[in-house]
């Protein structure tokens, strides 16, 4: 894995005749435009680095959005993915494969849980729960058929997929894509006594990130996820905790909750635990609240797939020493020394918990677009988010000297662009 990370890239704009514009004019024409990706165009990738199509290098601070957290093509989770190509790939669940039983195995204990119902994406693990919390409350809580509701957080973001965005309160994401799923209310997220108003008999779920990514690494105030937890206990709510983006080590823990010492009643996992290689996703639980699941209630082609199964295996195994976690912690010791020695000179606010920064730029002085563009040309990778927030993960295996070049970019482009 290289390790020369001296060299960064310092990025031209994109040159007439270059492959990059030859790239990007290609996917402008054939792909929709849902996205809008900064002007570089990834060829191959290692480690925390990546390279284009020029040759340039970048430090990956985005990782995938936390899904690359073992960095790119660890030789562990290769390993597991190369052996498993060669043996089988896709079975369906109509059979039993030989690698599905110890992941979930595995996974349930390293969540402290006793059940796993396999996905793929982190949107299906969240529809899967939405789901399962809606049964278990009929079934089991008694709530009356068709009336179940699920509390959830303003600034929340759980995916992509009509019943999600019909609880987001992001416009963007919600324009145009009705009519919605009823049954789910929002709650100002960090506010307790909000929550307890908003729960009532028929509340079958809170749904919660424990720190929220795409609002911008938003950590909640010290207190709060024990309340929620209590208060879930107390009105007999299950507590699922979303933690696609904050679980597998990413905050210095295996998952955010821990450092609150709180167990939520479902882990949603998704990103990570397919080591950046195949997607995975999974909805961890007790026996009791799985349990109302039944054969024909819920499925999908791959999830549970052999060689899935054989990566979220790897991926759980690497997390079993604590050695990712630990890494976190302590690197994340220096991005936040680093960080926080830029407010008051073009940052205003620094948010940081392990390896995951929400850094909030001076709107006065540039956007997080801007930004993001100015470390590109710095040979950093980065990706705003809204407003002026740009959100800094870069993988869990980043040296520190990575992060201080890292550091020193970020610092430069707060100055200004490249000459
Ligand atoms: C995009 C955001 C991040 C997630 C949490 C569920 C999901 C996600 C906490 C759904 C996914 C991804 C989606 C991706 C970009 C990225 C993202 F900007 F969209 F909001 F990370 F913050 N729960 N987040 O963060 O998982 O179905 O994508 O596997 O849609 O652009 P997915």
């Amino acid at each position: 894995m290289a390790t020369d990370s001296r060299t960064t890239a310092s990025p031209a704009p994109v040159a007439a005749g270059t492959e990059t514009e030859r790239h990007i004019r290609l996917a402008e024409q054939v792909t929709a435009h849902n996205y809008h990706p900064l002007p570089v165009v990834i060829g191959s990738a290692e480690g925390s680095w990546v390279t284009d199509v020029e040759g340039r290098r970048y430090l990956d601070c985005l990782a995938g959005y936390s899904a690359l957290n073992f960095g790119h093509g660890h030789p562990t989770l290769l390993a597991a993915a190369q052996a498993q190509l060669e043996r089988a790939t896709l079975t369906s669940r109509a059979f039993h494969n030989d690698r599905l039983g110890p992941f979930c195995r595995d996974l349930a204990a390293l969540a402290g849980m006793e059940t796993v119902l396999p996905m793929n994406t982190g949107a299906e693990a969240v529809e899967t729960a939405i789901k399962v919390a809606r049964k278990w409350g009929y079934e089991v809580k008694g709530v009356p058929a068709g009336q179940a509701n699920i509390v959830v957080a303003d600034g929340n973001f759980h995916g992509r997929t009509t019943t999600i965005v019909s609880f987001s309160d992001d416009p963007d994401a919600r324009r145009g894509f009705g009519p919605f799923t009823p049954g789910f209310r929002s709650v100002p997220y960090g506010d307790a006594a909000a929550l307890e108003a908003a729960v009532d008999d028929r509340t079958v779920a809170v749904l919660l990130e424990p720190i929220q990514g795409e609002a911008g690494v938003n950590i909640p105030p010290h207190g709060y996820l024990p309340a929620v937890r209590a208060l879930c206990t107390r009105r007999r709510a299950l507590f699922i905790a979303d933690e696609i983006q904050s679980g597998l080590g990413r905050t210095g823990t295996t998952f955010a909750c821990e450092v609150e010492g709180v167990v939520p009643d479902m882990y949603l996992l998704g990103k990570a635990l397919g080591g950046g290689i195949v997607p995975v996703s999974a909805v961890v639980s007790s026996r009791q609240v799985m349990g109302v699941v039944r054969p024909g209630n819920h499925g999908s082609t791959f999830g549970g797939n052999p060689l899935a199964a054989a990566v979220g295996h790897a991926v759980v195994g690497l997390l079993q020493t604590g050695e990712y976690q630990a890494r976190a912690a302590k690197l994340g010791g220096v991005l936040r020394e680093r960080m926080e020695a830029l407010t008051g000179r073009g940052v205003v606010a620094v948010r940081v918990r392990g390896l995951w920064a929400g850094i909030d730029i001076d709107p006065q002085l540039m956007s997080g677009r801007q930004m993001c563009e100015r470390l590109l040309a710095r040979g950093v990778l980065a990706k705003d988010t809204h407003g002026s927030t740009v959100r800094l993960a870069p993988p869990l295996v980043t040296e520190e000297a990575e992060l201080h070049l890292m550091a020193d970019q970020f610092t430069a482009a707060l100055a200004g662009p490249t000459d």
